[in-house]
């Protein structure tokens, strides 16, 4: 073979993967629905790209030059979500973050055996700043098939989750999910507007970074607050404290936990003393984010239990947040467990 032909890897689209790797019980809506969600990453993408011309181009509420309207970055992704997915007869409900109530599939199409719950654009407080953020999303299937598209069909603990993953707009494009047979990661080529494959079966490495809010250490309990000196290293209450570990926080749970994946390490967004389950949106962040933690090697906790055994009682549960290395995370427990 001549030098040029002999190239690492195989070039494979996000469909062509899809399509090959489907699992057993996909039939052919189960596929479909992750390429609406590719295609929903692209649009989502080309508008994230572009964010910083808001206020040249025209800001929310403003009509742009093409006589559309503006909307702002996270309205639009919600929309955009909503509006591939609300008729192609795949899906009876949709939830999202940006809704009180569950999203029903418009009388005149027809409902699916599938449920799709998503965070349409996460890390608000970095849109307008350009860092990157994040879509999540998870898919369930319906509890049951005659009644299909109520709430109950999003009220799943995230141990029932089918697929999830997340779509990440950094430097590149990345969209990442599993369907139980691994974690496995594409980044978008702009220029011909595809996923390809760039991380197969991601698994996380061994530790190097911890990421929290430090800010708010004064709120955090007794527990969390020793087990934050743990992670720095400090071996006086526990002689097995990692070493060298570095702090990173970008503050878009997206972007903290793919650097985490990627690299190795532990994110956690605790309770806090006047808000005692945190921030962390546990249907729309958490569960989905704990389903790939799990096939990656991973664990995801609320300091006490899985997250993938929590039943979300409401549409918009917080939850204390740990996720990462499964030692790591099970330390936190042991901290909450014997201090807390
Ligand atoms: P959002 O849904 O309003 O964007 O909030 C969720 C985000 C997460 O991405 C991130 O981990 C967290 O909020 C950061 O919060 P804080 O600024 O309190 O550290
Ligand atoms: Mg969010």
């Amino acid at each position: 073979m001549s030098n040029n032909m002999k190239f690492k890897r195989k070039i494979v689209t996000i469909e062509r993967y899809i399509l090959e790797n489907q699992p057993d019980y996909a039939r052919g809506d189960f596929t479909n629905l992750l390429y609406d969600i590719a295609m929903a990453a692209k649009l989502i993408a080309n508008k994230t790209t572009r964010a910083g011309l808001a206020d040249i181009l025209g800001s929310a509420g403003e009509v742009n030059v093409q006589g559309e309207e503006q909307q702002q970055l996270d309205v639009y992704a919600d929309r955009t979500i909503f509006r591939l997915c609300d008729h192609t007869g795949r899906v009876c409900a949709m939830a999202s973050e940006e809704h009180e109530d569950i999203l029903e599939i418009p009388s005149e199409f027809q409902k699916g055996r599938y449920v799709l719950v998503y965070d349409p654009l996460d890390g608000s407080s970095n849109i307008d700043v350009n860092v990157s953020i994040g879509t999540i999303f998870g898919i369930y299937r319906c509890v049951d098939w005659a009644n299909r598209g109520r709430v109950e069909d999003c009220l799943q603990p995230g141990r029932k989750l089918l697929a999830a993953g997340y779509v990440l707009y950094g430097a590149s494009t990345m969209l990442v999910y599993s369907t139980g047979q691994g974690v496995h990661g594409f980044t978008l080529d702009p220029h011909i507007g595809e996923f390809l494959l760039s991380h197969p079966d991601l698994r996380f490495p061994d530790p190097t970074y911890y990421s929290a809010n430090h800010g708010y250490y004064q709120r955090w309990s007794e527990g969390v607050q020793a087990y934050t000196s743990w992670l720095q290293g400090n071996q006086q209450e526990e002689k097995d404290a990692p070493q060298g570990l570095s702090e990173r926080y970008i503050g878009s749970l997206v972007a903290d936990f793919h650097r985490n994946l990627l690299k190795g390490g532990v994110f956690m967004y605790p309770g806090e003393k006047n808000k005692p389950n945190g921030k962390i949106r546990l249907l729309y962040e958490a569960a989905p984010l704990a389903y790939l933690a799990h096939h990656a090697g991973g664990y995801a906790s609320n300091g006490q239990q899985s997250i993938l055994d929590l039943t979300p009682a409401d549409l918009h549960d917080r939850t204390p947040f740990f996720i990462g290395n499964t030692r790591l995370v099970q330390k936190a427990e042991d901290f909450i467990k014997r201090l807390d």
